[in-house]
């Protein structure tokens, strides 16, 4: 379709006016820094966060004495601890840093009012895209809550910059942004999350991404893979198996994602014990079924039981579960049995 002359000058006033303000937010942010800074990012790690503080260490190349990126939180999802890995991000634990050491401070997809720990920091920039806080203060701030990614923002100022991306930062990037917008699923997500995904989307190693988002799994607990295949039975389109003591309950959860792949499964509860709690995970195909239902009028009264159509989740602590003979570990059989009461 033809755009009228009207039209064509309207939409080149959009486009030079955002790319105007995002000059004007890179300029008033680069003139922060001198040559000699020595400049402390602080996250809290994440896949925004973590390609948020890429993209800020890369713009700060050359430009200041050297960039450090400090994080408080222990990393534990396995999903981030392989992009750190991957990508090899620099980052270090805040506790190990000397704060005062550094001239300069930025916090990066969060703001000062978010962790007691950086109550007491002072920060030169904030960047964010939570909610507003208020009882802080910094010389440069850009909040958008409006945007599903820092990274999306992080984009603008690279392109303000007319720096193209490495191949690891735009693949982090990507990342940030498919795990924050949840592969803009989510309703907050704004065009601005789209131009810069499709910028970055051509530039990132893509394979990488899928094995971030597959490594959910350690080594170590592939055994109970094991446990599940043996201990699997079916009765009426159920699948139900109990893995008995577990590392994490989350590896039930890939368990019974696993089983749910199955064709003649229409119900998957797979169950754990993990402290002093049977963990149960239930999943269904939530075609005239509901899992949340099913679990909180089946596991209620033993503790805390609910969820969604299609996947729930039962907590119950052992000393509430109705008693076996002495020494009688739990098993896939007494799964099947509290799990069909009320069938
Ligand atoms: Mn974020």
């Amino acid at each position: 379709m033809k755009q009228t002359r009207l039209e064509k000058i309207a939409d080149v006033v959009t486009r030079s006016s955002s790319r105007n303000s995002a000059l004007n937010r890179l300029n008033g942010f680069y003139q922060l820094f001198e040559k000699t800074d020595e400049v402390l990012i602080v996250i809290v790690a994440d896949p925004d966060s973590l390609a948020s503080a890429m993209a800020v260490k890369r713009l700060l190349s050359y430009r200041v004495g050297s960039v450090t990126i400090g994080y408080p939180n222990e990393i534990r999802r396995l999903n981030n601890m392989s992009m750190v890995e991957r990508l090899k991000i620099p980052i270090e634990r805040l506790h190990t840093l000397q704060i005062n050491d550094y001239s300069k401070k930025i916090i990066l997809d969060s703001q000062p009012t978010h962790q007691p720990c950086f109550e007491k920091m002072e920060f030169d920039a904030v960047l964010d895209h939570h909610p507003i806080t208020k009882g802080w203060d910094a010389k440069f701030i850009d909040i958008r809550p409006d945007y599903g990614a820092v990274s999306s923002m992080m984009v603008e100022y690279l392109r303000a910059a007319n720096i193209t991306p490495s191949v690891a930062l735009a693949t982090a990037l990507y990342y940030g942004i498919k795990v924050d917008t949840q592969n803009f699923e989510k309703k907050n997500m704004q065009l601005a999350d789209g131009i810069s995904f499709r910028y970055v989307f051509s530039l990132a190693n893509r394979n990488l991404v899928r094995k971030f988002e597959l490594t959910e799994l350690r080594r170590s607990e592939l055994k109970y893979f094991r446990t599940a295949l043996k201990e699997v039975r079916s009765s009426k389109g159920r699948a139900y198996a109990h893995i008995g003591k577990v590392s994490t309950p989350d590896v039930l959860v890939i368990i019974a994602d696993f089983l749910n792949h199955v064709d003649q499964f229409d119900w998957v509860l797979v169950s754990g014990i993990s402290g002093d709690k049977l963990i149960i995970i239930l999943r269904c195909d939530g075609y005239r079924k509901h899992a949340g239902k099913f679990a909180q009028k089946t596991f209620s009264e033993y503790g805390s039981a609910g969820g969604h159509r299609e996947a729930a989740r039962a907590e119950l602590p052992l000393k509430n579960l109705p008693p076996r003979r002495e020494g009688q570990d739990f098993t896939t059989a007494a799964l099947m049995k509290i799990a069909t009461r009320h069938l």
